[in-house]
């Protein structure tokens, strides 16, 4: 029987990856670094999982100007990028995809366990369901596995095994929502069967993996539908 429901974060919760790259770029320019990533740029970027693993490999393999000031503080260029995207999403530049606050709302009537297994930080996800949800989301999840916590990043399986770990739940009771073919390959090498919701930049990619994919989670608000239902038609 489902026991858990496991989330992706970027892609899957929410289209948030123009704001990664939006907060990319003012971090480039706060930084006096002469690069903007547009999305050709990006979308070939996001074959690499990790926002600081994706700056080293664009640093080492295209070799942009001044990529060994850019090296030396990788860090701290990345930290800067968090921060900006942080207050992004404050501003409220990102909302849930649809059907992803009813299904999370459903699955607690229900009593199933929440989790989180994500590339990208803790705090990244933190400010989204603060955002997003309410601060009383945090207390939702039973586990949130997230950046560094596990080095390997998806495809590797390890930070689905770490929130299997977390859960202290067999792969069999748990389903995993995915965006990504990268998360796919994490989640069906951890032995979970995975739903996908392709997102803007992953719905050109293979997905016959899954056990299911879907467009969204579900229709769109319910107000917008609402208001298109009595229009002056
Ligand atoms: C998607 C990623 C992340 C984000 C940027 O992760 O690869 O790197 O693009 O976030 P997932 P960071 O689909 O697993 O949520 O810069 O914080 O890594």
């Amino acid at each position: 029987p489902l026991e858990a429901l496991i989330f992706d974060v970027d892609g899957t919760l929410a289209e948030t990856e123009e704001t990664h790259r939006r907060a990319l770029n003012d971090a480039f320019a706060a930084f006096d670094l002469p690069w903007s990533w547009d999305q050709p740029t990006y979308r070939r970027l996001l074959r690499i999982m990790g926002g600081k693993e994706r700056l080293r490999h664009f640093i080492e393999h295209d070799r942009p100007e001044k990529a060994d000031d850019a090296l030396a503080r990788l860090d701290e260029l990345h930290a800067a990028k968090n921060r900006r995207y942080a207050e992004l999403v404050h501003e409220g530049g990102v909302t849930l995809r649809p059907g992803v606050a009813r299904l999370i709302a459903e699955a607690r009537e229900k009593g199933l366990t929440l989790a989180i297994a994500t590339t990208t930080s803790q705090a990244n996800v933190e400010a989204l369901l603060v955002k997003t949800l309410g601060p009383e989301a945090l207390g939702w999840f039973s586990a949130i596995a997230a950046g560094d916590l596990a080095p390997a990043k998806k495809p590797a399986p390890d930070i689905f095994l770490l929130a299997l770990r977390q859960l202290g739940l067999p792969a069999s009771v748990c389903v995993v929502l995915e965006d990504t073919v990268y998360g796919l390959r994490a989640a069906k090498a951890a032995g979970l069967a995975t739903l996908v919701t392709p997102s803007f930049y992953t719905d050109d990619q293979d997905f016959s993996a899954a056990d299911a994919v879907f467009d969204t989670l579900g229709e769109p608000d319910a107000p917008a539908l609402h208001l298109a239902g009595a229009g002056v038609g």
